[in-house]
């Protein structure tokens, strides 16, 4: 059901400053399809994000919509913030392996844990892209860089770890695959607590190259999308899967695991349910008498 009065038009946003091929243009493309086949209005949206070509999303989708460009790795308490200051708006945050897996994994660690209500995009090439593609923590130890250079370490895995916190909602997807990914973008928009969908997404231009398992060449070939979704009722059932999965060589996607009974961050922090812009200061100040038993609770 589409908003009254309102076209795909609507749902643009500026035109894209990636690469030409990048996978996170498809993201956006995505994204603001499957918000229009939802009839989610774009004054409803608030697209979040930290810093990377992954973080420059928000930019080319939903123009009309509410968004906030914040720091490297600090688009999960931005946003936690934000949903608290306005419960009303839909949160849609889009970040980047580096941006959430480095700098900002404690950040992504307590948004998941306290479930707050929003759509957590990462936008998955196992690179920092903007900074030239250095290894990011999503890299596996058998792709080397284009100039021969192995990573070190395990890959860290988004999903997993997502499910061993708890999260609700999580599935990987990968660009190359738009019917799973629209269907995925969409489920996700509808769960009421945190969606986090890892989205492999090839950087054309430092981690396209052969021998990369983050290639469109060989994530096309070693994708597995699962037939049921979401096929685990535990999530550490999903948690095997996906590592025997990987250790096959293969690329599991779908969506592992959902519960929608959790309870919010909203729902365990019961607070305002109006936008606190819209209260006067008068009802934001606490009494005199409020206050002082407030800070009586301290003595
Ligand atoms: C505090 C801070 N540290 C480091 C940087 C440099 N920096 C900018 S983007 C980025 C990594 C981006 O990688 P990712 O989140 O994977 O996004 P991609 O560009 O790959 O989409 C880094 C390290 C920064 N901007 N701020
Ligand atoms: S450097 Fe990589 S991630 Fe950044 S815009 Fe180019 S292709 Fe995309
Ligand atoms: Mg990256």
């Amino acid at each position: 059901m589409q908003p009254q009065n309102l076209t795909k038009n609507d749902y643009k946003g500026s035109p894209s400053t990636l690469c030409t091929g990048c996978g996170h243009d498809l993201i956006s493309t995505q994204i603001s399809n499957a918000c229009f086949q939802l009839g989610i209005h774009p004054f409803e949206v608030a697209k979040m994000s930290g810093i990377g070509c992954s973080s420059k999303l928000p930019a080319y989708f939903m123009s009309q919509s509410f968004a906030f460009n914040s720091m490297h790795g600090r688009m999960a308490p931005v946003t936690t913030g934000a949903k608290l200051a306005n419960p009303q708006l839909k949160m849609l945050g889009i970040s980047g392996d580096g941006d959430t897996a480095s700098i900002g994994l404690g950040g992504f660690v307590h948004l998941v844990k306290r479930n707050l209500p929003m759509v957590y995009i990462v936008a998955d090439n196992g690179v920092y892209g903007l900074t030239k593609g250095q290894f990011s923590p999503t890299a596996d130890p058998t792709s080397p860089r284009k100039n021969g250079e192995l990573f070190l370490n395990d890959t860290l895995d988004i999903c997993t770890l997502s499910l061993e916190l708890g999260c609700g909602f999580v599935a990987r997807t990968f660009v190359g695959n738009p019917t799973q990914l629209s269907a995925i973008l969409q489920k996700a928009l509808q769960h009421p607590g945190t969606a986090v969908i890892d989205i492999l997404s090839p950087c054309i231009t430092f981690n396209n190259h052969e021998g990369s398992t983050k290639s469109y060449t060989y994530l096309k070939a070693h994708e597995v999308p699962m037939r049921e979704t979401p096929p685990f009722a535990d999530p550490l059932a999903a948690v095997a899967e996906i590592r025997k999965s990987y250790k096959n060589g293969e690329v599991l996607t779908g969506i592992f695991f959902e519960n929608t009974a959790a309870k919010t961050l909203l729902e365990k922090l019961p607070g305002p349910s109006s936008p606190l812009a819209l209260y006067n200061a008068d009802e934001l100040r606490p009494s005199p008498e409020s206050f002082e038993s407030m800070m009586a609770q301290y003595m």
